[in-house]
């Protein structure tokens, strides 16, 4: 595992666990950091005794937003062509489960990370919004579009419009955190639910992932389309004839991840 500057990585188990680290700037996301969250994911990826992953930052802050002091001066162009946008969106080609496990701070481009996640663990301190128009622009990462498809319009306005920030209970409430747990809870929380997701038949895992995430980005009929083909892909695999078998014998499966 490489050396982060603004981040800590470790292995649980069969989860990778990555820490933003950053915390006497909340963890604002600098471009520094966000090309090394994207180096520890792909990373974590590749590796095949990693199963799940958990994105986290501190009690305080998952993170406060893009680093302020890094964008204030740039240009137009500049933030075109610094690549931070295409790190971000690297985020999608993850295969493997992404749990953000939240706490404190989840504003602007954090939330975005967080949303990009496939599920959140949110601690009872979370609070949640894109505050970008105090600063006289917009959500540029997922904060006006994934926002809006996870808790709706009219909601999804008052927040990029007016800075609504929402608690960790009104962000359960409306479908943008799966679980709300106390904060001394919420890390462990994640990395249990991460811990038996990979514990689960891994291509099976991946193919659920594709397809859900699919759902946001097609039609009804291609997207059953694309999941009927990798239903019946799964029968093309080792795993979905032990987990059968295994059924049938009353025992517990052995996933081969073939
Ligand atoms: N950037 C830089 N520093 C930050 C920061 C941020 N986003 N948020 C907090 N900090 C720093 C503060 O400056 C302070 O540093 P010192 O003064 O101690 O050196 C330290 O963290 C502690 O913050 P506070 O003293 O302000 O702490 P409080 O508890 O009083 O307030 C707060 C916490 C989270 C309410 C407040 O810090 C705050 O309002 N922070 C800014 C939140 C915000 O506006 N976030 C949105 C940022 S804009 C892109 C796509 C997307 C984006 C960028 C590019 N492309 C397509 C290229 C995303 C943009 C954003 O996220």
């Amino acid at each position: 595992m490489p050396a982060y500057e603004t981040i800590l990585t470790e292995i649980q188990g069969r989860v990778g666990l990555i820490r933003l680290n950053r915390p006497r700037a909340l963890n604002a996301l600098n471009s520094v950091m966000v090309s090394e969250i994207m180096a520890a994911l792909e990373a974590f990826d590749a590796d095949d005794s990693i199963g799940a992953i958990v994105l986290t930052g501190n009690e305080r802050a998952f993170a406060a937003g893009a680093d302020i002091k890094e964008m204030s001066q740039a240009s137009a162009v500049e933030m075109l062509t610094n690549g931070y946008i295409d790190t971000f969106d690297r985020i999608r080609s993850i295969k493997k489960p992404v749990i953000a496990a939240v706490s404190g701070w989840c504003l602007g481009g954090g939330n975005e990370l967080a949303m990009s996640c496939d599920m959140v663990v949110a601690s009872e301190s979370a609070r949640f919004g894109q505050p970008e128009v105090n600063l006289g622009v917009i959500p540029g990462a997922g904060g006006t579009q994934r926002l809006t498809r996870a808790v709706g319009k009219v909601l999804a306005m008052e927040i990029v419009l007016n800075d609504r920030r929402l608690t960790a209970q009104e962000a359960l409430q409306f479908g943008l955190v799966n679980r709300v747990v106390p904060v001394e809870r919420y890390l462990e929380e994640a990395l249990e639910l991460a811990q038996q997701i990979a514990a689960r038949a891994p291509l099976a895992v991946r193919f659920g992932k594709e397809a859900v995430n699919h759902a946001f980005e097609t039609s009804l009929s291609d997207g059953l389309a694309d999941e009927r083909r990798a239903f019946y892909f799964c029968f093309a695999s080792e795993d979905q004839k032990e987990g059968m078998q295994a059924f049938l014998e009353k025992r517990a499966p052995v996933w081969k991840g073939q």
